[in-house]
């Protein structure tokens, strides 16, 4: 017995009917009869929901009576994608089958219904979908697990492409309707602070005591999203806090007809978490931003003091008993926040406290990109965080002592390392406090794991080389290939058996299969079927028909100049030029297409997305060139829309400029997919080589040693354009205003960018190269049968790229964790 309230129509094989009928009429009030698909929705969603609730009660007990050590990770972001299906794929195949029928016997059809349900973007692409897929592996492998983020009303925003093919923000509500993955709304409820400002006491043994007063409170209200584990008993859980004003009516105001004053605490609260900021915020935003970081960190870390003390050990045993990951520096107060609740709140020393916070704490580095590498202004901290603000300094006076220590007389290196930036105003150097305050610091791919030690942390690197590490990252093989592929999935477990599921080094016995003509026909067939299945949500999405026998070539990711759209494009205009010139050139067809948001604030990133479009209308509008070359910008990217376009992919493009892509992680998806990767020497591409063999993926272009060399001598776009007649036309013909009659300033500014002296991308010093890789792609595509055994090859060697891999090493080398299963 796991639970007291049991439904009396549990959701079993062999009454699924039932239990889906039984939610319809006495929890929702419907007839079946006249039920919608959302009603189907939402009576499975509750019934899938309890059985999740009732394994997530089973999991706490397990937990505590095993009194294992428990992973908190700390992350703004969480990209989930969609619940049901990956809920109902958890449990036994047989159940899923019979949940398909009995749906179908209703009158609907699962993936439609599936549909229904709001895609959670609590997140802005890579980083938050790592978080996700991290969640699912620590369930599946049955680690005790617990994720911390943010409820935000609106999360990413929807992208919507206008006539003149720009982008355009429209807030996207994923509360819209009820949320029925939800639980424990408001039960768990914590105070945060801030502002007010702190007062010096001693106590009776003669120590100095800080108080922290006259602050202005919120509380931070908990809500539970359950995270199954792929056939395990684990249901772990992502706590998201959401802010409510601590009076929030007040009834005096009313009574005296401010009804504006009476709910204004409220509205605050609220807006503390109303919102997802772009990774770019304006300065308005920041605030707002800095506040979100530290509401949810001390949420988060006075919910788990408060379970350690409940469970009776004793706080001197905390680092025994959690491991604290932050992802990125957006939860780096942790570090701040656990040393003041330890040692203001809970009388610790400074000594002691000081050694379990960084015994407990563990930093994860995603990019080594200066602008993205947070600074907080001391004057934020000032006004909101004054005793924070202490602790800072007191942190930092104790490191530079250190640093003082191993490097005597060098003062420049002090300065440099110092946690806090005094050239201009003085800010807080967010990363450098979670140097100091971890005790394990990673990158996420072997490339920039070095990179982090040899440039950003260089110094730190040669003050604690042990703290530095690598953990490559990896991919939820159930959403990215279970529930994305599942005829893929399906000829896999045939041949195979499911172990794959929650062990994809498995894949390796198949290897035999590429060389195999059945298989390899079969793997054709299944591509050819996700392709049309793409083929009719292109049409949908913008009226064009693609040809399902051309080559699908992908760029699905963020906009940003390092990814390096731009150097795709350039390609699709010189394609189109060389179909001009001789129509029967002896290339595949291709369907080239992109998808991703551009930061609102990010002028030449959205200026690059109306620059495809506009090329796009061109292309597919013009009749000499037929079903030859057709490019499609696939509006709203999501993890919805990327699990149609992974597996429909023939060619993965993981262009950008060397050293800059910390990891990427579409391109493991896409290469567990089957497709071909065209790519750099940058983050995983490397480690994907080494896996695929290099015979199997198209490398080209510089690598990272090579970019720093050629900036450093001084990059001219102009010399590429000079020696490269082919580079010269595609460009010319952009810059002409060819593409975009009504504004011819709408191609300009993207080219006169490419054309900039010392362009930071470097996207035309690498254009011959990528243009060699390409036709080596034609090529092979023209010969079927050897691109399909390339293709299984890839897919086959994903084994090391599952996120399965990366939590394992992350639960030995940093947690220290067992599983609890
Ligand atoms: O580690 C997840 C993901 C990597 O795969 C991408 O290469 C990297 O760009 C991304 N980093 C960020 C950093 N943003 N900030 N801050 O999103 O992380």
């Amino acid at each position: 017995q796991t639970s007291a309230i049991r439904s009396a129509a549990p959701l079993r094989l062999g009454a699924v009917r039932e239990a889906i009928i039984d939610r319809l009429e006495r929890v929702l009030g419907k007839s079946t009869e006249n039920a919608t698909r959302r009603d189907i929705y939402d009576a499975l969603s509750i019934a899938v929901r309890e059985e999740l609730a009732e394994r997530w009660i089973a999991t706490g007990k397990r937990v505590a009576r095993a009194r294992v050590k428990r992973i908190c990770y700390m992350s703004m972001e969480f990209l989930l994608g969609r619940s049901l299906i990956n809920a109902l794929s958890s449990f036994e195949d047989e159940l899923l089958t019979e949940v398909r029928e009995t749906v179908e016997s209703l009158g609907h059809d699962l993936d439609h219904i599936a549909a229904e349900e709001e895609d959670p973007g609590l997140g802005n692409g890579g980083l938050g979908r790592l978080a996700a897929c991290f969640l699912d592996s620590l369930a599946t492998l049955g680690y005790a697990a617990t994720g911390y983020g943010i409820r935000y009303d609106y999360g990413i925003f929807t992208q919507v492409i206008e006539k003149d093919g720009a982008q355009r923000e429209v807030a996207s509500s994923w509360l819209g309707f009820h949320n029925f993955w939800e639980s424990g709304q408001g039960a768990v409820r914590h105070r945060v602070r801030f502002g007010g400002h702190c007062r010096a006491t001693r106590d009776e043994q003669g120590r100095v005591r800080y108080e922290w007063v006259d602050t202005h409170d919120v509380w931070a209200v908990g809500y539970d999203l359950f995270i199954p584990g792929n056939r395990s008993p684990t249901v772990n859980h992502l706590r998201l806090w959401s802010g409510r004003a601590i009076t929030p009516f007040r009834i005096e105001d009313f009574n005296h007809g401010n009804y504006g004053a009476a709910v204004a605490e409220q509205v605050e609260a609220k807006n503390l978490t109303r919102v997802l900021y772009p990774d770019d915020s304006t300065p308005q935003g920041k605030e707002l931003r800095f506040k979100q970081q530290y509401f949810f960190v001390s949420a988060s870390l006075q919910d788990l003091l408060s379970q350690h003390l409940a469970e009776r050990r004793p706080l001197k045993d905390l680092s025994s008993a959690i491991a604290v990951q932050l992802n990125d520096t957006h939860p780096a107060l942790t570090v701040v926040e656990l040393m003041r609740l330890l040692v203001d709140t809970y009388d610790m020393e400074w000594a002691p406290a000081w050694k379990l916070t960084r015994e407990v704490c563990g930093y994860t580095n995603h990019t080594l990109l200066p602008e993205a590498l947070e600074t907080w202004p001391v004057s934020f901290f000032e006004r909101l965080l004054p005793r924070h603000l202490q602790i800072v300094y007191q942190i930092n006076r104790d490191f530079l002592e250190e640093v003082s220590a191993a490097f005597p007389q060098d003062l420049d290196r002090r300065r440099r390392m110092s946690l806090i930036n005094e050239d201009g105003d003085r800010r807080v150097r967010m990363a450098y406090l979670s140097v100091v305050g971890s005790h394990k610091v990673n990158g996420v791919a072997k490339l920039h794991s070095r990179l982090m030690r040899e440039t950003i942390f260089s110094d730190f690197a040669e003050l604690w080389p042990e703290r530095f590490t690598n953990v490559t990252n990896g991919i939820a093989v159930r959403r990215w290939l279970k529930q994305a592929n599942p005829l893929l999935s399906a000829l896999l477990t045939e041949k195979l058996g499911s172990a794959w599921e929650n062990d994809l080094e498995d894949l390796e016995r198949l290897k035999w299969a590429a060389d195999d003509a059945d298989f390899c026909n079969r793997f054709r067939v299944i591509k050819r079927a996700n392709k049309e299945r793409l083929a009719k949500t292109i049409h949908q999405l913008l009226g064009v028909s693609v040809n399902v026998d051309a080559m699908f070539d992908v760029q699905v990711k963020r906009i940003h100049e390092y990814k390096r759209q731009l150097l795709s494009l350039l390609h699709v205009v010189a394609r189109y030029q060389q179909l001009l010139d001789d129509p029967n050139a002896p290339i595949p067809a291709r369907v080239v297409m992109f998808a991703g948001k551009a930061a609102p604030g990010y002028h030449m990133a959205k200026a690059i997305i109306k620059l495809i479009n506009s090329v796009a209308h061109v292309i597919n509008n013009d009749a000499r060139i037929g079903d030859k070359l057709k490019l499609c910008f696939l509006p709203d990217y999501d993890v919805s829309l990327a699990q149609e376009i992974m597996p429909a992919a023939d060619l993965s493009e993981q262009i950008s400029t060397a050293g800059m892509e910390a990891s990427g992680t579409g391109n493991m998806k896409l290469s567990l997919n089957g497709a071909l990767t065209i790519g750099t020497l940058d983050g995983a591409n490397i480690e994907i080589k080494d896996a695929v063999g290099e015979e199997n993926i198209f490398i080209f272009g510089m690598t990272a040693e090579e970019v720093i060399a050629r900036r450093a001598q001084g990059y001219s776009p102009a010399d590429e354009v000079a020696r490269n007649p082919r580079l010269k036309r595609a460009i010319e013909l952009i810059d002409s205003g060819y593409f975009t009659p009504d504004n011819i300033f709408d191609s300009k500014v993207v080219s006169d960018r490419l054309l900039s002296h010392g362009e930071h991308f470097l996207v035309l010093a690498d254009f011959h190269d990528y243009m060699a890789a390409q036709a080596r792609v034609d090529e092979l595509f023209l010969n079927p049968e050897a691109w399909t055994r390339k293709s299984v090859i890839n897919a086959l060697s994903m084994g090391p790229f599952s996120s399965d891999r990366s939590i394992r090493e992350y639960a030995d080398n940093i947690w220290g964790i067992k599983p609890v299963l």
